[in-house]
């Protein structure tokens, strides 16, 4: 089991990540198939697995466990479609070479979007989206400074060549990220597709059924 700190971790899964100390002394370039084999003698202290026995396919990543409020909604949307997903702290900046790992390792151990998430300075999107060819959607997070005005920027103004699918502040923003996380798996998946439909039509049924006192 892993867990955020302060979490308890809900699912068995595989192990990959490094716990912050091993990773420090990780190369960052490393041949792949052995960031591998040492990624999994670790288990990761900093994360969350959701739904038992499945392989995640969405990664759920930010920068600090203060985050976590916010990316929660990432990882229960997930779950309300049964979405495998896990949900990592990491930083590109305090962890750059746990950061770097994960992304050059998602893609082989069957993630297949990743939400990155970060505040104030927020690099993490980019710099996963620069280890991976996987679709990175970015959530900029709420910063006490300039009210995520920050995140916002760091996050969206990528230079071309290197795309990070970047959503609203906040809450929203983790939300949604979620749900078009689940409309790429769903372009392949028609139970996943039908869900979705589900999902909106009875949003607009909720909507349309509203009355105002
Ligand atoms: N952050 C962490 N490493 C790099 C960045 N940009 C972000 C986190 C969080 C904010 O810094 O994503 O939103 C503040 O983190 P903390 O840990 O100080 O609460």
């Amino acid at each position: 089991m892993r867990s955020v700190p302060g979490a308890v971790a809900t699912g068995p899964q595989r192990s990959r990540l490094t716990a912050p100390n091993p990773v420090a002394t990780l190369p960052v370039l490393s041949v792949f198939g052995e960031l591998k084999t040492m990624a999994k003698k670790h288990r990761s202290k900093n994360s969350k697995s959701k739904i038992r026995n499945s392989q995640p396919l969405v990664a759920v990543l930010m920068g600090s466990k203060s985050d976590w409020d916010t990316m929660r909604a990432a990882a229960d949307t997930l779950q309300q479609f049964g979405v495998p997903n896990e949900s990592h702290v990491m930083s590109a900046h305090r962890t750059p070479a746990l950061a770097s790992e994960f992304a050059a390792t998602a893609e082989s151990v069957g993630i297949e979007v990743i939400i990155a998430a970060a505040g104030g300075a927020a690099h993490l999107a980019g710099v996963i989206a620069a280890h991976t060819t996987l679709p990175v959607l970015g959530v900029p997070m709420k910063s006490d400074a300039l009210n995520g005005l920050d995140s916002l920027l760091s996050t969206v103004q990528m230079p071309a060549g290197i795309p990070v699918g970047t959503l609203a502040i906040g809450k929203p923003g983790a939300t949604n990220a979620a749900l078009l996380a689940i409309a790429i798996l769903a372009n392949s998946r028609p139970a996943l597709r039908k869900k979705l439909r589900e999902f909106r039509a009875g949003q607009e049924k909720k909507i349309r059924e509203t009355k105002l006192d």
